[in-house]
């Protein structure tokens, strides 16, 4: 009988999940995936981790992560084939900020909607900010954290991604040119197009053994 893997809760377009999903592969850990909609999750998913956000990894012994950075702190942990954690603790400012207002600025932006008393515009101007000092940032170096990739641009470009979707035409217009190159790079990456291969739905059913 091959040996139990890893089970991931993954959804194919959430930001979290991308980064979780890249740190694994990255790392080469064997997984299995299983896709969900998040309107619909699955028993098994919320009986992991009851607080129901994607990604969920499952280990063999029953452990859970079910924290993003923590998915990636750890498939790093196995393996690092490219450094990705070489600049330290200074990348978790940068990946708070990202996390904290960015997203904040980011979800108000894209559904001003789902908020009370909410204008896009003034959230687009408070996401420009930050994505003035990531441009800054990049003046002379191709990553955020140096010339190579390391795991606080892999966390961070999945939201920047989602900025700059939500009206291409102005990002594309803004005075950026750094970002615009790194984002660009980033989304050209074979890593990138590996992680985003569409999956079937996972749905509960004999597979589920009850862990
Ligand atoms: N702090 C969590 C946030 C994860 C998160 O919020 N993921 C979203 C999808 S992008 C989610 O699962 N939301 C639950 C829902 O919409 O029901 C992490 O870093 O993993």
């Amino acid at each position: 009988m091959s040996p139990a893997l890893p089970i991931l809760y993954s959804f194919r377009r959430c930001p979290y999940a991308m980064r979780g999903r890249m740190a694994l592969k990255n790392a080469g850990i064997k997984l299995e995936h299983r896709e969900i909609l998040l309107r619909d999750k699955p028993p098994s998913m919320l009986a992991a981790s009851p607080k129901g956000t994607v990604p969920v990894v499952v280990l063999p012994n029953g452990d859970v992560i079910e924290e993003s950075l923590d998915v990636m702190r750890w498939a790093l942990a196995q393996n690092d084939p490219h450094d990705w954690l070489a600049p330290g603790d200074a990348m978790f400012d940068l990946i708070s900020e990202n996390d904290g207002p960015f997203k904040h600025h980011l979800d108000r932006y894209k559904y001003p909607d789902r908020y009370e008393n909410v204008q896009a515009e003034e959230h687009r101007a408070a996401g420009h900010v930050f994505l003035k000092k990531l441009n800054s940032r990049l003046d002379g170096q191709a990553q955020l954290f140096g010339d190579h990739v390391s795991l606080a641009d892999i966390a961070i470009f999945p939201f920047i991604r989602q900025f700059a979707n939500h009206d291409r035409d102005w990002f594309d217009a803004q005075d950026l040119p750094q970002l615009q190159t790194w984002l660009a790079g980033h989304l050209a990456s074979p890593l990138f197009a590996d992680i985003m291969v569409k999956h079937d739905l996972w749905a509960d059913g004999v597979a589920w053994d009850g862990r």
